[in-house]
């Protein structure tokens, strides 16, 4: 099949672009592994799962969604996301693009017809002038390779990859592996049903109270008449949040009493309100950085009842903020149940999976159930399991050996039209929101070489050895590197043997989207263009 685009996922960022290559006039076609729309929201269906973003900013700028569309949660779970996401796609007609169950196994870049050719699993190929990747940042899951795992004789259940039947915990002994923010969804709804759970952790993290609520018709009312507003606060804010900065730094405010009521305010106020809105310099420096570690432990000692058990969950040794900090439901709560008990597994890794269980620190677990909650191959995982081969047969994953090396997070050197939505190197931040700004911006690249007779761009290698630097130099001046020591996956420390590289571009939404802004504007200064196949034009 023979079309202008491929878009490969459907997700946020897929149906997004799909929706912008109708409006180009362009044929495009989607191709999803999932059999439904949502990506990450269609695999990531374990209980608990939901935003840690509030719902009305966890969307697109379309004013007649934005009308039509009611969310019921401030923190919309994987459902209501999943649903959200199939409502917009038929609103603008574009679900008929994607062809489900087609998993991409490789792309080539033809030097001769400047076509892409994409093929899948099953040997479908569809021809190409544009090629996006729209592959969500976490969409690789990640098991470690324990010993043992196939002599388990119980259930075993991956937080990503989960059944779309109920799973059904009730009188039975769970394993939870993982304390990041999926295991930290999951445990207190496992909890529940669970005979008995055992959460196993390696790395305590710094868990926000969500203070998830449903939303009433007075608060939807308010925030559909206020949307425009709502997007120029997101889009001048650091994380793409409709929230203002805290117009304060440490040093404002010398009294430790009244640090902490700011730290309480911003705890009430809940999730990412407790980083934004209480100091502005939160990573930037050590001591407003540890002020906030030391409130959330003291919340942590007055919440969990036995001080061990306390202790055990409160995090030391690296920075808040340093591996994304996760929101929580009763997640410390939880640990004052008697069906629930913790691990500490950072001195004694799982040595093994038995066929009752697992075992660490030489003692032997028995479960009927083991849940991973273990990660993702992150920002590069799912780029990397596709065989991309651009001019002169250049192999992406070699060209990448050391890590990813990108222009904006979206195209890179070699790699005519494959335009990355929120690649490697893009900014950090609340991604329907940075989604949105991406598939404008290729919008107006796709116009601009229209205009001009163009038939690809890609960036130069100057460029992408530039916005490498940046990357790096931005992380460097924060205090997120520490957060290698914690396997922090922003730099792909959680995953063992990976190259580390800032996988994030660091300098806020705002910040980004004036670098996008400043290339455009400069006729895609740092981009080369070709007319014919043979010509670049610089
Ligand atoms: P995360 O945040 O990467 O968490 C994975 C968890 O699994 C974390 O607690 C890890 O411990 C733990 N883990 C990983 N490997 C092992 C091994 N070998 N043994 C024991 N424990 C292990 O993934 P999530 O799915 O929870 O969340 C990902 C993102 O989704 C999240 O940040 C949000 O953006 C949404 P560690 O901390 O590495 O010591």
């Amino acid at each position: 099949m023979d079309t202008d685009a491929v878009v490969v996922g459907a997700g946020f960022a897929g149906i997004r672009m799909l929706i912008e290559l109708q409006k180009l006039g362009l044929s495009a076609v989607a191709l999803e592994a999932g059999s439904d729309l949502g990506g990450t929201w269609y695999w990531n269906r374990y209980p608990g799962a939901r935003t840690d973003s509030e719902s009305w900013s966890y969307c697109f700028p379309f004013p007649e969604i934005e009308q039509a569309w009611n969310w019921v949660e401030r923190y919309p779970g994987q459902e209501e996301v999943q649903r959200y996401i199939g409502f917009v796609a038929d609103r603008f007609d574009v679900r008929r693009n994607v062809r489900f169950g087609q998993r991409v196994t490789s792309a080539r870049y033809d030097d001769t017809d400047a076509q892409w050719a994409i093929t899948t699993e099953d040997g479908s190929c569809f021809t190409c002038t544009y090629f996006f990747t729209a592959l969500g940042h976490l969409s690789v899951p990640q098991e470690p390779a324990f010993p043992g795992r196939d002599s388990f004789q119980g259930e075993v259940y991956q937080t990503s990859q989960w059944p779309k039947e109920k799973v059904d915990f009730t009188g039975k002994r769970v394993a939870v592996i993982g304390t990041g923010a999926s295991g930290i969804q999951a445990i207190p709804h496992i909890a529940q049903a669970a005979r008995h759970l055992t959460v196993f952790q390696r790395t305590p993290n710094y868990v926000m109270p969500a203070q998830n609520h449903d939303l009433d018709d007075d608060f939807r009312r308010t925030i559909k008449d206020s949307y425009p507003e709502v997007w120029s606060m997101a889009r001048n804010h650091v994380f793409g949040f409709p929230m203002g900065p805290a117009g304060r730094t440490y040093d404002d405010v010398a009294d430790g009493a009244e640090r902490d009521r700011i730290f309480e305010e911003g705890w009430q106020a809940g999730g990412f309100h407790f980083v934004f809105e209480t100091f502005d310099d939160l990573i930037l420096d050590q001591r407003s950085n540890d002020a906030a570690a030391e409130f959330i432990r003291k919340k942590i000692r007055e919440t969990v009842h036995d001080p061990a058990t306390a202790e055990l969950l409160s995090p030391r040794g690296y920075p808040y903020v340093s591996k994304r900090p996760p929101s929580g439901t009763n997640y410390y709560e939880t640990f004052n149940r008697d069906n629930v008990s913790l691990v500490d597994i950072s001195q004694n890794a799982i040595e093994t999976l038995t066929e009752n269980g697992l075992r660490t620190g030489g003692r032997d677990y028995e479960f009927d159930v083991i849940v991973f909650a273990t990660g993702f191959d992150a920002v590069t995982g799912a780029i990397s399991k596709i065989d991309i081969r651009g001019e002169h047969g250049v192999e992406l994953k070699e060209q990448w050996s050391g890590g990813p090396e990108t222009f904006l997070g979206i195209g890179s050197a070699g790699f005519p039209n494959m335009f990355m939505i929120c690649g490697p190197q893009s900014a950090y931040a609340n991604i329907p929101v940075i989604i949105e700004k991406v598939v404008e911006w290729l919008s107006r690249a796709i116009e601009h070489m229209r205009e001009h007779g163009y038939r690809s761009m890609q960036p130069t290698p100057q460029a992408v050895e530039g916005w490498t630097k940046l990357v790096s130099d931005i992380f460097g001046m924060t205090l997120l590197p520490a957060g290698e020591s914690a396997h922090s996956w922003y730099l792909g420390a959680n995953t063992p043997g990976k190259p580390r590289r800032v996988l994030f571009y660091f300098g806020g939404a705002a910040g980004y989207f004036q670098e996008l802004d400043k290339v455009a504007d400069a006729d895609f200064e740092g981009f080369e263009f070709s007319q014919t196949p043979a010509v670049a034009v610089r």
